[in-house]
This record gives C-alpha cells, structure tokens and sequence, in this order.
C-alpha cells in the first residue's frame, strides 16, 4: 500500500505560501471491462465497504462508480450527527460499533475527520416522552452504551442557552443524555475512506452512471430478479463484468434494485437542513427536540447546523424551501430565543430512503451476487463505517455478519421488523 503524504506544519506553510500544487487524493483510471466487485455509490457507505474489502479481505480489484461526485449524496447532506443511542438491542448494538470506528478513525485513515465526542441530548417536553428517553436509557446501559435521563436542571447546566423555563410553550422536562454522541467534519470522512481505498488499489469512478444491472436466469421480465446472478453493470461509459454488485445507493436505493428487476419497501423522502453564520462558540452539545421537530449543533467553525423533520411528502428533491425555514425557525426560537438575530445562510436537502420499521436492510437479496447496504432513512451516516466493515465481511465470506443479521431483507416477509422509529432524532 502506498502511505498517504504527511506534511509537517513546515512544509504546509511552505506549500500554502509557494502555491505548489496539491497532489491528488485518489487517481483516476480508465474504466476496466471487469472487477472482482462494483459498488454502486460513492458516498461513506460505498467508500467504507471498498475500504474493508481491500484492507481486512484482500479484494482489491473493486470499482466504486457514482453518477455524481464522491459524497455528492446523502454524505454530503447531512447534518454529521454522531449517536448510538438507538432503541432496540440490534440498533444499538450496531451503531455503537460505528462509533468506535469513528473514534479511531483519524488515526486509521490518517486524516483528522474532528469527531468532538460533546454530548447528546435528546430533550422531553412531556411525561409520555420521558417515559420513552428512560426505556432507551435503559436498554441503552443494558448494551453498555452510556446513556441516563436528566433533568431539566441538569440540561440547563449542559446547555445554558437552552430555555428551560417552566413557563414556555413546550417545556423541557427532562432529556435522555448520551456523553459519547457528537459531530464531525462528514467530508474528511469520505475523503479519508477514498484515499485510503484508492492507496491499496481500489478505483473511483465519479461521473459514471449506472444506467442497468447484468442479471441471468431470473424469474421476471428479460430474466432478472429472484433466482437470478449478476454479471455486471452497463455504465455511460460501457458495460463491466463482475459476479458481485453492490447497491450503496442512498436516496436511488430502489431505482438501482429495480434495475436488477428487485422491488425494496422503500419510499424516498427529502429531508432539509440550514446552516447560520457563524458565531463564537456557545452550544456545547447536540440538542435534539422530537416534539419540536428541530435539532442543532454547533460546528467548530461557529456555525450552527439545523435539521427537522423528512419533508410531508416523498420527493427526489435536493432543494430546500421557504416553508421548513419558516417552521424551523419558529420551533428553534422556543427553544433558543437567544439566537433570534442570527442569519441562516444556506439550506439543502437530502435524500432519506425510509422503510417501514426505520432499520436498514444490508446483506445478500433474492438475487445471487447482488448486495444490498440501503435503507437508512435518517440513520445513513452515522452508520456508514460499521457498514463497510460489516458488508465487506459479508461479501468476502459469503456468510451475515452476526451484526448485521437483523437487517435483512427477508424480515418484511417473516414478520422480524426492527422497530427503530422510536430512536428518529425528530417525528416523522
Ligand atoms: O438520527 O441523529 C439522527 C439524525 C440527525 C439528523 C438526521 N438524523
């Protein structure tokens, strides 16, 4: 493997101020007319499952292809909150593996992705709510993953721009404190797992759709779907063999399963974000209202970051609109009248693909050689290393992964659901 560059704080200033060129993170290639695997998306889910393929398996002669830019998806859109204080056992189990990685992962990938581990909070404004922040709690602790209700006094404390008065519309009687959720810079998290994929040979495709999968001997139309084995992929730069295709797809999750003639119970629905100025840093951890639809965080920068709930309607719209700024910005006035003369200064959407328990679907389908990594509804990000890892170990041995056994597609037909609406940051 050839070792990332590291540049000392000398050679940066030197660079910065000579204007030399940057060298390039990853290296682009010509396409070849076969690999070993296709990844289908190229945002931290894709990247992170090329990244265990090659460095735990082995399996080096891998494409990731994207109709776009790398983490141009829902890795760029999101709101780069990190938990994993989920509700059921097998969500938190999962998530909380995410986070170790996340934990280690600048020294593992040799780039600072700024994981600040400040704290959660998931706030209750009634007695109903709080009931649910101690049953997560408590499965929480019983998983080992340090959670416990709080106060409103003890919110205070953590978080004094928080209104806590008695006396406001919705009061804050209390939340479900995790320490080791956070933040982190999601895009040093793509270019990480890029970089260090491409450094032991995988090749990134960007601009190279996905326009059909390769299958045989399927029981549908032209011989696709279930009972049938992928050959490959045809791109808009030509078709490729491979025996393993894997849908990474987020936000195009049951666009690309149709293409190899698989229907998923996914229903694709925008979600928007906003980001303010920035400010000197005064909010030191995540807040999260369920009832108020809103959560927050503030970036080392200074900015704060803003999310609420998936839009009313399902959409393959990135943009965002008048009607969530108005509501967001009335739902997080109760709760922060402080921040009343801050300016927003952009907004967004991205694409949450919803299934009906809220829990993922990865593994193996129908299909012999298709893998599907989809799902993820609001949950995508913070999932994307255990993902990888898992997926990877998945397609190199042919077996599931204990972790990761739950979340297969066969429990919409055995009635297995993994209800994990209950642990959404806001109501949908
Ligand atoms: O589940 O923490 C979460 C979350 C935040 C934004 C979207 N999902």
């Amino acid at each position: 493997m050839r070792r990332p560059a590291r540049y000392s704080a000398l050679g940066l200033l030197t660079r910065g101020l000579t204007g030399r060129k940057w060298p390039r993170l990853w290296s682009q290639h010509d396409l070849r007319r076969s690999y070993d695997v296709v990844i289908v998306g190229a945002g931290v889910h894709g990247l992170a499952c090329a990244y265990y393929l090659a460095k735990v398996h082995g399996i080096t002669n891998v494409a990731v292809l994207d109709k776009g830019w790398l983490g141009g998806g829902g890795s760029g859109r999101n709101t780069a909150i990190l938990r994993s204080n989920y509700l059921t056992p097998e969500g938190i189990r999962f998530y909380d593996r995410s986070l170790h990685l996340y934990r280690r992962m600048s020294a593992e990938l040799n780039l600072n992705v700024m994981f600040s581990q400040r704290g959660h909070l998931t706030l209750a404004h009634s007695d109903a709510a709080l009931r649910t922040m101690r049953w997560r709690a408590e499965v929480n602790v019983l998983q080992g993953v340090d959670s416990r209700v709080v106060d409103a006094a003890e919110v205070k404390t953590l978080v004094p721009s928080l209104d806590v008065s008695p006396h406001s519309a919705h009061p804050i009687l209390g939340a479900l404190y995790h320490p080791p959720g956070g933040i982190i810079r999601h895009d040093a998290v793509v270019w990480g797992y890029a970089r260090a994929a491409a450094a032991l040979g995988v090749q990134l495709h960007q601009e190279t759709e996905v326009s059909d999968i390769l299958v045989e001997g399927g029981d549908g139309p032209s011989g696709k779907g279930p009972g049938g084995r992928v050959t490959g992929v045809r791109t808009s730069r030509g078709d490729i063999s491979a025996r393993v295709v894997v849908n990474c797809a987020a936000g195009w999750a049951s666009t690309v399963a149709q293409l190899a003639g698989l229907t998923l119970p996914i229903t694709t629905i925008p979600l928007q974000a906003a980001v303010t100025e920035p400010v000197k840093v005064f909010l030191p951890a995540v807040v999260v209202s369920g009832s108020l639809h809103v959560y927050v965080s503030q970036t080392d920068r200074g900015e704060l970051v803003f999310g609420a709930a998936v839009d009313p309607v399902a959409a393959y719209s990135t943009r965002g609109s008048l009607e969530f700024v108005e509501g967001l910005a009335s739902n997080i006035l109760q709760l922060m009248p402080g921040i009343a003369r801050m300016r927003l200064l952009r907004q967004w959407a991205g694409l949450c693909d919803m299934t009906p328990d809220y829990s993922p679907i990865m593994g193996g389908t129908p299909v012999d050689g298709f893998f599907v990594d989809v799902g993820w509804g609001t949950y995508g990000f913070k999932a994307g290393p255990v993902s990888g890892e898992q997926m990877a170990a998945c397609i190199a041995t042919g077996r599931t992964p204990e972790l990761i056994r739950a979340f297969d597609l066969a429990r919409f037909t055995e009635d297995r659901l993994v209800g994990e609406k209950g642990a959404a940051a806001v109501g949908h």
